[in-house]
């Protein structure tokens, strides 16, 4: 049913935007003029019975009509709140069958996209006009996708499937953030919702996918490690990784620290057993990634190349 669009059609960027706007726009009118009027009659009640005016108190009187009005008309007020509420509630749950799909990983501290033609992505990139669909599940802990711009937001749950639908309205360049706290990281948790005419996304999407300048590089990506890790010298989460080879570091071993120096030995060490050694300065918290030795070559040859 559509009865959310009507107050707000065109006023925000998607359709459900439109709907949650609607139904909060309702609610608050109904709560001013609830207010206004219970205050104005409190004070008029206050003028009017005064012990000055009325120094002998009167009988009480009963009045059942008037007890069946304020009870009915409340009780109609509160289900007509509860009944704009729960159709936008249903629309925005209930994603329609001509969905395009897209899949969203969460893991820490990164979102991750991945389209029905394998296609990946560090942006979410969808088409104007078309209802989108997000089937999402987290690869650690508990995230929660949140679309501001959209008013949408959905627990991200590992071992779970949760979805979230939206049709985008106008072009243009939406936040993504994470608001489940999820770790050190959190706060970066964040990705870009690229909205794009369709002809424009149609282009995109048939590339299938920028051919990855370096499969190390390409492995960084899709493992997550860019989550954490930068490939500048900027520290992150972790150290970054420019200049990072052949540099001297001091790491604690078992709580005693050691300098050592960043060879191949040493970065494979990290990478297979991240809970040894801790870099002396940085939060002992780096996951184990499941990398096999070859790829786990790949990406310290890359690292090796970023001087
Ligand atoms: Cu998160």
């Amino acid at each position: 049913m559509m009865l959310p669009v009507w107050l707000s059609k065109t006023a925000w960027p998607s359709n459900t935007a439109d709907s949650v706007q609607s139904a909060f726009l309702i609610v608050t009118a109904v709560c001013c003029v609830l207010l206004l009027g219970v205050t104005a009659t409190m004070i008029a009640f206050l003028i009017k019975y005064n012990s000055r005016r009325n120094p002998v108190p009167g009988p009480d009187r009963e009045n059942l009509s008037l007890e069946i009005v304020w009870t009915v008309v409340p009780v109609a007020i509160v289900l007509g709140m509860f009944y704009v509420g729960w159709v936008n509630f249903d629309y925005i749950r209930d994603a329609p069958a001509d969905t395009m799909n897209i899949s969203v990983l969460g893991r820490q501290w990164q979102w991750s996209f991945t389209y029905a033609n394998g296609r990946q992505s560090g942006k979410l990139r969808v088409p104007l006009g078309k209802p989108v669909k997000l089937e999402m599940t987290s690869a650690d802990v508990i995230h929660s996708f949140y679309i501001p711009a959209f008013k949408v937001k959905e627990d991200v749950v590992p071992g779970m499937k949760t979805h979230l639908w939206f049709i985008a309205d106008r072009p243009g360049a939406y936040d993504i953030f994470c608001t489940e706290y999820c770790g050190l990281g959190h706060s970066r948790m964040r990705a870009k919702l690229i909205v794009m005419p369709v002809a424009e996304f149609n282009g995109w999407y048939r590339q299938k996918a920028e051919p990855p300048p370096n499969r190390g590089l390409a492995l960084l990506q899709a493992k997550g490690c860019l989550g954490c890790h930068n490939v500048t010298s900027q520290v992150k989460v972790g150290p970054g990784f420019k200049g990072i080879y052949g540099s001297r570091v001091t790491v604690l071993v078992k709580g005693r620290e050691q300098v050592m120096t960043v060879d191949e030995a040493y970065l494979k060490f990290m990478i297979t057993n991240p809970d040894v050694w801790v870099v002396k300065g940085f939060p002992p918290i780096m996951p184990k990634i499941p990398l096999t030795e070859e790829e786990t070559g790949e990406i310290i040859q890359y690292i090796k190349t970023l001087k």
